[in-house]
């Protein structure tokens, strides 16, 4: 799929969606990404772009559903189904209150104004930041970003084929214009997970951008906060 690098203006009811930059989805974490760790400096660069940052956190109960421990005779990124269809199943990961649900330390957004957690109901899984794995339950963001007038969101974070690209297909579902910015993500590719996820890209309109259509104008008196673990 075309990443576009042409200049991109950033206006007031954008909203930056950081997606789940936690521990374990970084490299020695339980479900580490390949790189997960790197989209870190490429979010920091690009964010003081944007007037409103909000983040996601995986939020997992102690044996959710999509565990593999909680199946007996399966294994991590085998599939079974649940009752709202198939579902891949994951090595624990993002458990409530463990360090590695934790963002990860070198993470500096200080001024991210929410931040939302999912995939807390112990039998659904929800990679979309909008609705969960059947669907339909809704994680309320939609409403929130209409209620604040915030229109279009550009996403970041991990991971690009499960996480990232749920939400912004979900966005697109929605009503609202979805950019992924491509460099300041990284992906598990689990059984042809990317080429999947970019050929419903192209069917619902969410464009992909490189962090360079947006870094050009960088206000330099913005400065980074404090790591959130210190908040
Ligand atoms: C994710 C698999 C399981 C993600 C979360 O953040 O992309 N992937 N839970
Ligand atoms: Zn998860």
């Amino acid at each position: 799929m075309r990443i576009a690098i042409n200049p991109l203006q950033i206006n007031p009811q954008d909203a930056l969606l950081v997606i789940d930059v936690q521990n374990d989805f970084c490299p020695g974490g339980a479900l580490a990404v390949a790189g997960g760790d790197e989209v870190i400096p490429v979010i920091h660069r690009i964010a003081p772009r944007f007037d409103h940052i909000l983040l996601t956190q995986d939020w997992h109960s102690p044996h959710h559903a999509s565990f593999a421990h909680a199946h007996p005779g399966k294994h991590p990124f085998e599939q079974t189904e649940m009752s709202y269809g198939p579902q891949t199943l994951w090595p624990d990961h993002c458990v409530q209150g463990t360090p590695g649900a934790e963002f990860h330390p070198a993470l500096r957004l200080t001024q991210a104004e929410l931040i939302l957690r999912k995939g807390f109901r112990p039998q659904i899984d929800s990679y979309s930041a909008f609705f969960e794995n059947d669907r339909t339950t809704s994680t309320g963001l939609a409403g929130y970003l209409r209620e604040r007038n915030l229109t279009r969101v550009f996403l970041v974070g991990l991971a690009y084929d499960y996480c990232v690209g749920y939400s912004a297909l979900d966005a697109r579902r929605l009503g609202f214009p979805a950019i992924v910015i491509r460099d300041a993500c990284r992906a598990i590719d689990l059984n042809g997970s990317v080429a999947s996820i970019e050929a419903q890209f192209v069917a619902a309109g969410v464009e992909l951008v490189d962090s360079v259509s947006l870094s050009s104008s960088v206000d330099p008196n913005r400065q980074l906060g404090v790591p959130l673990k210190h908040l």
